[in-house]
This record gives C-alpha cells, structure tokens and sequence, in this order.
C-alpha cells in the first residue's frame, strides 16, 4: 500500500468547504507540495465528461472526496431531489474517474446520518442497512450509502484501494453560517453573537431541545482523514467521532457562555427535531490508534474566535 510522499500528487475535491478546507489546511501544514484543487465553477463535479478530462489531465495519485452538496436539517428535508442528485453524481464521477485513471488511494466522506433513526447506540459500522433512515435527510443518506457501496464494489471487482470514513456532526473554522442552510452550531453560534451585539433578551432555538448531537472538530476531522489514507485500507464505513455526545438545549447553553450571551433561549416546536441520537461508537477507529483532540469547548472557542476573526467570509 503506497503512501503519500511530499511530491504526491493530491487531489482534495471540495477544498472550499469545512471538510475539504481543513484537509488542504493539513496537508499543506504537512509539507505536501502537490495538492491539486478545483474550484465548483471550474469544474462541476456532477458533469462526468468534465470529471474525466480533469483526472486525464492531472492523474492524480491519491483523492481526498470531501465534495458534497451539504446542509442542515431543514436544507435536507426542504431540498431532497438536489441533496440525493448532486451527491449521486459528485461520487459517481470522482470515484469511477479515480479507477479509470489508476488512482494509488481514494478516500470517500460521508456522515453519521447513513445509520438507521432508531439504531441501538452507540452506532456501529455492521448497523448500516438494517432499517429505516431518518426521514429529514433520507435522500443525503442515501446517496452517501451509494457511494460507500461504490468504493466497496470496485475493491471486490478491481482491488481499488478505496475506502470510506463517516464523520459525525462536524464544526470548525469555514463553517457555513448561512441561517437556513447550515447545521445548528454555527447557527447559534451566530444568532446568539447577533443577540449579544444588538441587545437582544431571546435566541430561538429549533426543535424541542432534547435530540442529543455529537459535534467534531474538523481540524481533528483532518487529522483523522490523512492517518485513514496512510493506515487504513479496508472496506465499509469507517465511524470517525469524539464518542461524546450532548442535548441541543445544553450545547446552546454552552455556546452561550463562550459567546457571553446571557439571555433567554426559545424553543420553537414547529422546527423538526431529526433523529433522536445518532452517537458513533469510534471503537474501530481508536482499535487502530486513532482518537480526537480537541474537546468541544477548546473547539467552541477557536470556532468562535475564527468567526470574529472572518465574519465577512463566513457571511458571503
Ligand atoms: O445540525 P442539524 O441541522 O442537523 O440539527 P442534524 C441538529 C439539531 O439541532 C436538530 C436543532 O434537532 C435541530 O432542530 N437545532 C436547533 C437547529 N436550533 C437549530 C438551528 O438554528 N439550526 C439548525 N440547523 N438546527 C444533519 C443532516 O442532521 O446532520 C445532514 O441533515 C448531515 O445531512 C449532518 O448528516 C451531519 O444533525 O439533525
């Protein structure tokens, strides 16, 4: 099994999202000089011509597939047809051009949601497929379970070394802040920023508060993806998380005290709850020498800092 070597050539699809961000972060912080990147308006990923043209013409050795069409609870349920879509193809392509142009590695993302609403927990990797998903973001999960299932067809037909890592809820640095689109960190992590700046007494918070969420920092994240590439060359998901979890209502607490917010919080039962829990059990990963760092407060702090720090980048 070969592994990156400094002159590598790397390609990170999605370098310009939180996942795809942290890991061009870490790869560049760890002297690789031949990171290859593209931009969605200069090549879309959903186009199969324009994905093989690209791999013919750069050949990539290792692919980091962190580019996705991603959201938070009301984005997915209000947008299934794209989230299922544009998840399909973007794995489709990037997978099937990596076979067709001999690629050393290939590692594919998906997220903790591919696992059953009502899964015993903590999740494990043998759950998959073993009932129903949750309805609010079925068409991401399932689109995701396509594409694990892809890399593991091409390992069993070719011997690709493809493999596939499923982060829990992730947050950090390049986040998405957008009110509508994004997860609930940085969703209250920005309202309640507002809040304290405009004097304002309530933030509203979805939902009843009780669903229990782990959160990852993505940097650890990034960490975990490179030690995957270099380490690990098997097939199936591959649970990547912190193995904590908290309620909503005690993370908006907590993001309160970091932000000094000192006002009420509302809760709006008219806003979808999602599934209950979905905490990974990260045993198979630590069995492998694997844990995260970064604690959910440190991580609250440095992503609240880096908001301050790039608002108008994390607003545009
Ligand atoms: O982070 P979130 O949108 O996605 O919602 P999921 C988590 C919980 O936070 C839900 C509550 O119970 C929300 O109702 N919540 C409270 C909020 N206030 C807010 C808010 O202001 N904004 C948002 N967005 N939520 C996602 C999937 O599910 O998990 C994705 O939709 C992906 O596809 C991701 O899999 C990892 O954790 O419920």
């Amino acid at each position: 099994m070969p592994a990156m070597q400094p002159e590598s050539r790397i390609y990170v699809a999605g370098h310009r999202g939180l996942v795809g961000g942290a890991i061009l972060r870490r790869l560049h912080a760890e002297g690789y000089t031949n990171v290859i990147t593209r931009g969605s308006r200069d090549l879309d990923l959903r186009d199969q011509a324009a994905v093989r043209a690209f791999f013919a013409a750069e050949q990539p050795e290792f692919v980091f597939l962190a580019a996705a069409k991603v959201g938070g609870i009301l984005a997915n349920s209000t947008y299934p047809a794209q989230f299922l879509y544009d998840n399909m193809m973007i794995a489709a392509n990037v997978i099937n051009a990596a076979h067709e142009h001999g690629v050393t590695k290939l590692l594919n993302l998906g997220s903790s949601c591919i696992y059953p609403r009502l899964a015993p927990q903590p999740l494990k990797e043998d759950y998959l497929l073993t009932g129903p998903l949750e309805d609010t973001n079925r068409a991401y999960a399932v689109a995701k379970i396509a594409a694990i299932e892809l890399c593991d067809s091409y390992r069993t037909q070719y011997g690709s070394d493809f493999i596939s890592g499923m982060p829990t809820n992730l947050y950090g640095p390049g986040d998405n802040f957008d009110l509508k689109g994004s997860h609930v960190l940085p969703a209250l992590l920005r309202k309640m920023v507002d809040a304290k700046e405009a004097g304002a007494k309530t933030v509203e918070v979805w939902g009843s508060g009780t669903p229990l969420r782990e959160f990852l920092y993505v940097d650890d994240l990034a960490d975990a993806c490179v030690f995957l590439m270099e380490q690990v060359s098997e097939p199936g998901p591959i649970n990547i998380g912190t193995g904590t979890d908290l309620t909503i209502r005690d993370l908006a607490h907590e993001i309160a005290d970091v932000v000094g917010f000192t006002g009420d919080l509302a809760f709006d039962a008219s806003k979808p709850d999602g599934t209950p829990r979905k905490l990974m059990d990260v045993s198979r990963l630590a069995g492998l020498g694997w844990t995260a760092r970064t604690t959910l407060r440190d991580g609250l702090e440095k992503t609240y800092a880096w908001y301050l720090a790039n608002r108008e980048q994390a607003l545009a």
